[in-house]
């Protein structure tokens, strides 16, 4: 035994600090001579309450944590920063748009909706988007999802909606699911989400990584310029990635085999210098175009089709830091809707008019005081000089004399001393004069009644690959739904959609017979143009830059082959893990031993974009039963990945059952260099979509 590492009496053990800098403290800053020992009346006798040291460390303890978010409880947060690459003087005054070049710290939360904080990230969920952005005018907060529309138009609507999503309030389940009654209860019963439903039965909800997806500000925002002159603008996040999800069987296992799967691949990437980017995008548009467009751009439960109005890139987003502390960063970061700078500004529609109260608001309960400002993650880096002061844990008081205004210290021989601010009219927000007013009422607006019109578009607007995907997630979810007239209203709406849809749920939910339509509030326009913006797979990548490869070796693995494919995923910009049947690795056929990353029951295929399996003909008989290899090889087929593989893997690939459907999406690698890197370029398509019995027309 080292002799800094010693058994103090009772036998705890005892470390000797290093050093002064090292003794460790109460809260109070008063040393610690022993913190492993309760005070005792005697060694065998009753604990002290006199113990003012363990008492302040129970104390402290027992109250650690703060209520989770009502919804987003679930989240991962990443600093970084935005870096304004055009200036639009012409749409918006906002300093962080008219400084090119100026780099702006943010720190951005991804989230799933339903699933409280310890529920896995690969639930069928919308994803949470928010980025706070520190600008030298104040704080901007976009508060935005993966996904661009919602289901309500109305925040009253809010609590009903996500109450119905979460678990049941008798039994306490299902967690992190929108598979049962409650939720398609609502969904059925509320028209306005039917647009939101196609979202989120497509992969868009089971996304492969938060830096593989968009973000939207979803809400219509207004941009303001210096002559007062307002445009409206909605935001936009693309991935430089390119888009990319997993798909249903393959989220199910991997939320098995690691629940923090998207939360260790962000952390992975950054630590590794892989910093993730997106361009932020706007669609600008004025008056005229809101009066002639389709929809009310006023209603969250619609987009605005990129190829009607085009998204122009004017920065972008990298982020580059992980948190120090998850609690100080992640946790308490206050996003709130109504953070906006000058040159920003809302717009009449009623989800964000309510969000704008709903956040302060959640803040308050979350982190107990109004002074959540002070908190470093929350505050702004700007200056702040305000005459706020007092409440709970309050940091910054005003100093001097003057806590009021108007005021008259400082007009005497100290013009400025202790007088404190004062609103500056030319530099201080205002806000647009829009024209509004009319009778009080309690109507949604008669512009807002198409519920299926964009409901179609994005349906006809997928490969029919991803259309497979939607119509067995519905399948699923409905399946899951207990009473069949749940079902049955849901399969109602579908017939609006796309009666083919319908038709397929209704067959793979085993109805014999389609039920009637749902009343419609307006007649649904059939024709809307098909907008390859809204598909995934035609946004994918075109390399396996950000991507993992896994690579199944065991004893005897052809050492040349095994370096050729680690040096193409490399050289593509892509991650590299090695899986082996022992954690300590294998013996390579050159006689040098490599290490595993993984023990294979520890890194099955579905936590890669595209596998490899390298080993002996004796390797491959050996782990042939063994049931990790088998699925590892297995699931990699069915999940239509690309798998590089060498011929003496014959055994395995047998009993896998794959070696006879062995299609263009393997790739036999056995000759090296050549062949690894045609393979990389391959696994650039992500999937071998052929594979999957894609639906037909
Ligand atoms: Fe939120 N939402 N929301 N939401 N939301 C919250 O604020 C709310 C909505 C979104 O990483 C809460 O700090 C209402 C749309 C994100 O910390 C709460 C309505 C969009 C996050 C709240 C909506 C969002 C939240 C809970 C209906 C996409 C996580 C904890 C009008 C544009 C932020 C908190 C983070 C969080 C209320 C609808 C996105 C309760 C009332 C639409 C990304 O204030």
């Amino acid at each position: 035994m080292s002799d800094d590492f010693k058994l103090s009496k009772g036998g705890a053990n005892h470390q000797e600090p290093r050093g002064d800098d090292d003794v460790m403290t109460t809260a109070q800053g008063a040393p610690v001579a022993d913190d492993q020992n309760w005070l005792t009346a005697g060694p065998r006798g009753p604990q002290l309450v006199e113990d003012q040291v363990a008492r302040e460390k129970i104390f402290h303890f027992d109250h650690e944590r703060i209520p989770e978010r009502v919804v987003h409880a679930r989240g991962y947060g990443v600093h970084g920063h935005f870096e304004l690459k055009k200036a639009i003087p012409e749409y918006s005054r906002a300093a962080i748009f008219n400084e090119v070049g100026v780099k702006t710290p943010t720190f951005t939360r991804f989230s799933t909706v339903a699933g409280n904080k310890g529920s896995p990230d690969l639930a069928r969920d919308v994803r949470g988007f928010a980025t706070k952005f520190y600008t030298r005018e104040g704080n901007w907060d976009l508060v935005g999802n993966n996904i661009p529309v919602f289901f309500i138009q109305d925040a009253i609507k809010f609590p009903d909606l996500i109450h119905a999503a979460k678990p049941a309030p008798d039994r306490g389940f299902p967690q992190a699911q929108t598979a049962h009654d409650n939720f398609w209860d609502f969904i059925s019963l509320s028209p306005e989400s039917m647009n939101m439903v196609m979202w989120i039965m497509s992969d868009r909800t089971i996304p492969r990584s938060f830096r593989f997806m968009e973000g939207f500000g979803v809400h219509t925002f207004r941009l303001v310029n210096e002559k007062g002159e307002a445009h409206f603008v909605k935001f936009h996040w693309k991935p430089r990635l390119g888009l990319q999800s997993v798909i249903w069987n393959e989220a199910l296992k991997v939320n098995g085999m690691d629940p923090d799967f998207h939360r260790r691949d962000m952390w992975d990437a950054i630590e590794a210098g892989d910093f993730p980017q997106w361009d932020l995008g706007i669609q600008v548009f004025d008056e005229e175009f809101a009066e002639q467009f389709e929809f009310d751009v006023l209603d969250a439960t619609k987009i605005i089709p990129e190829e009607q109005v085009p998204v122009e890139i004017i920065g972008t987003l990298t982020l580059d830091a992980n948190v120090d502390n998850f609690f100080a960063e992640t946790e308490q970061v206050a996003f709130c809707t109504q953070n906006i700078v000058p040159g920003i500004d809302f717009t009449e529609d009623p989800l964000l008019q309510g969000r704008n109260f709903s956040y302060l608001d959640t803040q308050l309960k979350r982190l107990g005081s109004p002074n959540f400002t002070h908190i470093p993650i929350n505050a702004p880096k700007c200056p702040v000089r305000h005459f706020q002061q007092d409440g709970h844990m309050a940091m910054h008081n005003p100093k001097g004399r003057a806590n009021y205004e108007p005021n008259s210290w400082g007009d005497t021989d100290k013009p400025n001393e202790g007088r404190g601010p004062r609103a500056c009219p030319e530099r201080g927000f205002t806000s647009y004069p829009a024209d509004v007013g009319g009778p009080k009422v309690r109507v949604r607006s008669e512009t807002f009644a198409d519920h299926y019109s964009q409901a179609r578009q994005f349906y006809v607007s997928q490969t029919p690959v991803e259309q497979t995907h939607m119509a067995n997630a519905l399948t699923f979810e409905l399946s899951k739904v207990e009473r069949m007239d749940i079902r049955k209203r849901m399969i109602g709406h579908l017939r609006h959609i796309d009666e083919g849809l319908a038709q397929e749920v209704a067959d793979g939910i085993g109805l014999e017979q389609l039920p009637e339509k749902v009343p419609a509030a307006r007649e649904p326009i059939t024709d809307l143009p098909e907008s390859p913006a809204l598909s995934i797979v035609r946004n994918g990548p075109d390399s396996f830059e950000g991507r993992k490869l896994g690579i199944y070796i065991a004893e005897g693995a052809d050492a040349d082959v095994v370096a050729a494919l680690k040096q193409a995923a490399q050289d593509a910009g892509g991650m590299v893990e090695i899986v082996a049947p022992h954690v300590a690795g294998a013996r390579l056929s050159d006689g040098s031993m490599m290490e595993a990353d993984e023990k294979i029951d520890g890194g099955p295929s579905v936590t890669y974009d595209a596998v490899a399996v390298v080993m002996s003909e004796e390797s491959a008989r050996r782990y042939n039963t063994d049931k990790p290899s088998v699925d590892f090889v297995y699931d990699a087929f069915a999940h239509a990945k690309f798998v590089a593989y060498v011929p003496t893997v014959q055994p395995l690939f047998e009993t896998a059952g794959v070696w006879n459907w062995m299609d263009d999406g393997f790739v036999d690698v056995s000759s090296g260099e050549k062949a690894a890197k045609a393979f990389i370029e391959k696994c650039g398509q992500l999937r071998f979509w052929d594979r999957e019995s894609v639906k037909q027309d």
